[in-house]
């Protein structure tokens, strides 16, 4: 069986506690065992970032875009298998595992090439004789939190940013699927990085905690829940280290009476059930213009009890288990929630039997739900969306925005007066027109508004703002020759 062990300093490092690994479709699946580090290996793995840092620092651009070409390039010809692994131990379908892989994949691939526009820029002084310029330099050690939704894609972004702008860097990925995070970290072992530079530490939130506590952090990038953001912020807060934070969304999707119907059906299931409804760009708020109402809900219940639920892997499965079973259970919570409030259950939301045992959970529509509903206020990551009915465009643009997350909205309409009003008034990081409200380009920002994020976006050039330093020089040629 294989062992997801830490990897600290160069060295693969036995855990003191033993995780089992379980397949969310079939869970007398155990696909390894994840060793879970000690207070005193998360305090080795920053010191190992601390020591390699000064070197790494000052590496060469050519090297650090061959390592990161390495990886890169690994992780692509192993793109079925890691995919394999990863919809085994997470639950996504198959053609999302491996579309995550390829996501990794591209990401890495830019950075290698980004780091060399990592550059500077020259001004004019308003005091003569003088010339300034600015530069960035790589803020230290870096601490990257990643959930269990993307294990793979989410720590490629985090560590080929960080390692690819001189950072150092200790990955702590979620317990609940270490093993694509492992694979990752596994490849990065062979791709001749010093020892130091990458670091991966396994674990729970109790060794995330120790990490988020040391002195020795000098940033911090968490991808995660809502409430475990706000407590790294504010301990980040005393010792003023830097923090970028992509946490949850209650995403809207507005579909208006122009809509083209068949458009707005695809957005909608793919935004609402695509990963189970596991993405923190899920589209959890169907919000629905009174003349394409009934229409669209006939359409999307039609659509949704079509899916195959199953295991993940079974060719002809639509929608893969929910990930873990504390995550069925909140998703059950809130199912019975909104029955009590008073919307209306269309479908789903039921645990499903299949020949093995796994977390299935049917796709659950609320209609006739009122935005004021907890289960349209609070993000529940999974298989759950609700439609709320509106007036006429203003009033759906003001239930998107009524929201305390901004993370990704949408619009469905072949109006462009709405489309792009929308655009300009929507209060979230990203806007997506006549498209689903998940889904991601690697190569340009992303990242939330209000609750959903914190610091500056990830990705792309974007990332330099986290994980650099700008420096301001100013020379004046002085008495040199
Ligand atoms: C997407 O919509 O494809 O955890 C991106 C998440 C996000 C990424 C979603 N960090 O769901």
């Amino acid at each position: 069986m294989q062992s997801y062990r830490s990897y600290i300093d160069g060295n693969w490092c036995q855990g003191d506690e033993i995780w089992k690994n379980t397949n969310p479709s079939d869970t007398s699946d155990i696909i390894g065992e994840c060793e879970f580090s000690n207070r005193r290996q998360a305090e080795d793995a920053v010191a190992a970032a601390r020591s390699a840092f000064p070197a790494w620092s000052r590496s060469q651009l050519e090297e650090r875009a061959k390592i990161l070409d390495r990886i890169g390039r690994e992780i692509t010809d192993r793109r079925v298998e890691l995919g394999t692994l990863l919809s085994r131990e997470e639950g996504k379908v198959l053609s999302e595992g491996i579309g995550e892989v390829d996501r990794a994949a591209s990401f890495v691939n830019y950075m290698a090439g980004e780091v060399f526009r990592f550059d500077g820029k020259r001004y004019a002084s308003v005091r003569p004789g003088i010339e300034i310029e600015t530069t960035r330099e790589p803020i230290g050690v870096v601490l990257g939190i990643t959930p269990w939704n993307y294990p793979l894609a989410n720590g490629a972004w985090k560590v080929a940013a960080a390692i690819g702008y001189g950072n150092c860097v200790i990955l702590k990925p979620s317990e609940f699927a270490p093993a694509s995070a492992w694979a990752f970290a596994e490849i990065i072992s062979r791709a001749g990085l010093p020892p130091g530079v990458f670091n991966l530490v396994m674990g729970t939130g109790e060794i995330g905690d120790a990490l988020v506590n040391s002195n020795d952090v000098d940033g911090i990038t968490f991808t995660g829940a809502v409430p475990t953001g706000q407590v790294i912020l504010a301990k980040a807060a005393k010792r003023q280290t830097r923090v970028q934070l992509e946490l949850g969304g209650k995403n809207p999707l507005v579909i208006l009476d122009d809509a083209d119907l068949e458009i707005a059906i695809n957005c909608a299931v793919f935004g609402a059930f695509s990963q189970t409804g596991q993405r923190c760009t899920a589209s959890s708020r169907l919000i629905v213009t009174k003349g394409i109402y009934s229409k669209f809900v006939d359409a999307l219940l039609k659509r949704t009890e079509a899916l195959v639920v199953g295991h993940a892997l079974e060719k002809g499965t639509n929608m893969g288990p929910v990930s873990n079973e504390p995550q069925l259970e909140k998703d059950l919570t809130y199912i019975k929630l909104g029955q009590e409030e008073g919307a209306k259950l269309l479908c789903g939301g039921a645990r499903v039997k299949r020949e093995t045992a796994g977390h299935f959970l049917s796709p659950a529509i609320f209609s006739d739900a009122h935005n004021d509903m907890r289960i349209c206020r609070e993000e529940i990551f999974g298989p759950v969306t609700t439609v709320i009915p509106a007036r006429d465009y203003e009033e759906a643009k003001s239930l998107a925005n009524d929201t305390e997350f901004g993370l990704s909205s949408g619009i469905v309409t072949t109006s462009l007066k709405y489309a792009r009003d929308f655009n300009r008034n929507s209060q979230a990081g990203m806007v997506a027109i006549n498209l689903p409200t998940s889904g991601i380009d690697y190569h340009v920002p992303f990242g939330g508004r209000k609750l959903s994020g914190f610091g500056s976006r990830e990705h792309a050039h974007s990332a330099d703002e986290f994980f650099t330093e700008n420096k301001t020089t100013y020379t004046s040629p002085g008495n040199c020759d």
